[in-house]
């Protein structure tokens, strides 16, 4: 009987707090500025992906994602296949003792432990556990960061999900694309006391897909110009300050003012996009009024390209943010029900 080679891998769900919006390359998924994200803990929301190969397997390479066969043949995928098939010839020349994995088809099987639902995005967890499982299974030597370049070819926030904790992606300067990495910030363990509240809006797909809508936005919004020249940069470098002090007020305000400018540059796309809606307000005031009535500011919203809301507040403020947030929200509105709080979390 053939061998079977076979590693499993989870991968962890990030919400940016400085967002990726833009690309000055679509083929390689190179980002127009720099990112920084917050990892989700593994616990609440991963995705586990075992990839296996076999000498007996025929076919194509394939992929079965939530219990349904799905299409790899996309050039995102396909990308890193190649990329992470390549390490491994490359490892199979320098040691011909190893066995032939690189000639073999691949199965993999993937599944995400939250429902679609919750309305995350999906796309960064699956692609870093599809690259981190291969990679596992090749045996590859390459650091996290080194499969960052990899995971980033097949969905740009992916290659944040390689960490744990406190992730920035560096934007790079190269044509080539080899230094737009991800790199960690701080570890989980840095600041344990962090929370995501998640607030689920809708869950229907989202009318403009990031990879479009920010090539809209590229193309047409002269707001955009002044994000990545100077509002980025600022933000990129307060934020890295923020977390470094462990200060959370100043984590606060950068994260808001991100994503207010992320939006704003939506707004200012031609035509427009709006992807926050009036329940997306409401929760924009809720903040605001938690805060106030604090005294200081101890709770931060953030909106990806979608209407739903997280809500990044510490440990010790969990009545004052989460009991107020749901005594504010209007009960017709049914957040009450799918709202729900994670940690942040390590990559094992
Ligand atoms: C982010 N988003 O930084 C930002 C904030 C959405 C808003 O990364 O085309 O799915 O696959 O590289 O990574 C969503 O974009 O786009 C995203 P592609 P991706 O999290």
């Amino acid at each position: 009987m053939a061998d079977i080679y076979r590693a499993s891998t989870t991968a962890p769900v990030n919400i940016a707090v400085v967002k990726y919006w833009g690309k000055r390359d679509a083929k390689l998924n190179l980002p127009t500025n720099s990112s920084l994200s917050v990892t989700l803990s593994q616990a609440d929301l991963r995705t586990l992906t075992t990839a296996t190969c076999s000498s007996s397997y025929t076919g194509e390479d394939s992929l079965t994602l939530n219990g349904a066969p799905s299409d790899i043949s996309g050039a995102r995928t396909q990308a890193c296949l190649r990329e992470l098939r390549a390490l491994r010839v490359a490892l199979e020349k320098k040691d011909s003792s190893l066995p032939k994995l690189s000639s073999m088809p691949l199965r993999i099987v993937s599944e995400n432990n939250f429902p679609t639902a919750a309305g995350l995005a999906s796309s960064a967890a699956g692609f870093a556990a599809l690259v981190r499982a291969i990679a596992d299974l090749y045996e590859l030597p390459n650091s996290p960061t080194e499969l960052s370049l990899i995971a980033r070819q097949g969905s740009g926030s992916a290659c944040r999900s390689l960490f744990g904790g406190y992730v920035a992606w560096q934007m790079g300067s190269q044509a080539d694309g080899l230094d737009s990495k991800a790199v960690e910030v701080a570890p989980a363990s840095h600041w344990p006391e962090m929370r995501a509240l998640v607030l689920v809006a809708s869950a229907a797909k989202k009318g403009v897909s990031s990879t479009s809508g920010m090539q809209q936005t590229v193309a047409t919004s002269d707001l955009f110009k002044e994000r990545i020249a100077h509002v980025v940069p600022k933000h990129m470098k307060l934020m890295e300050e923020a977390i470094a002090a462990r200060d959370f007020a100043k984590f606060a305000e950068v994260t808001m003012k991100d994503s207010n400018s992320f939006h704003s540059t939506c707004a200012d796309t031609y035509p427009p996009i709006y992807y926050m809606n009036d329940v997306s307000r409401a929760a924009v005031r809720a903040v605001e009024a938690i805060n106030a009535a604090a005294g200081k500011t101890i709770a931060a919203y953030t909106f990806d390209a979608g209407p739903n809301c997280v809500v990044y507040y510490l440990e010790q403020d969990t009545a004052a943010v989460v009991g107020t947030f749901y005594s504010l929200l209007p009960s017709t509105e049914g957040w009450k029900d799918q709202a729900k709080s994670y940690a942040s979390g390590a990559v094992q």
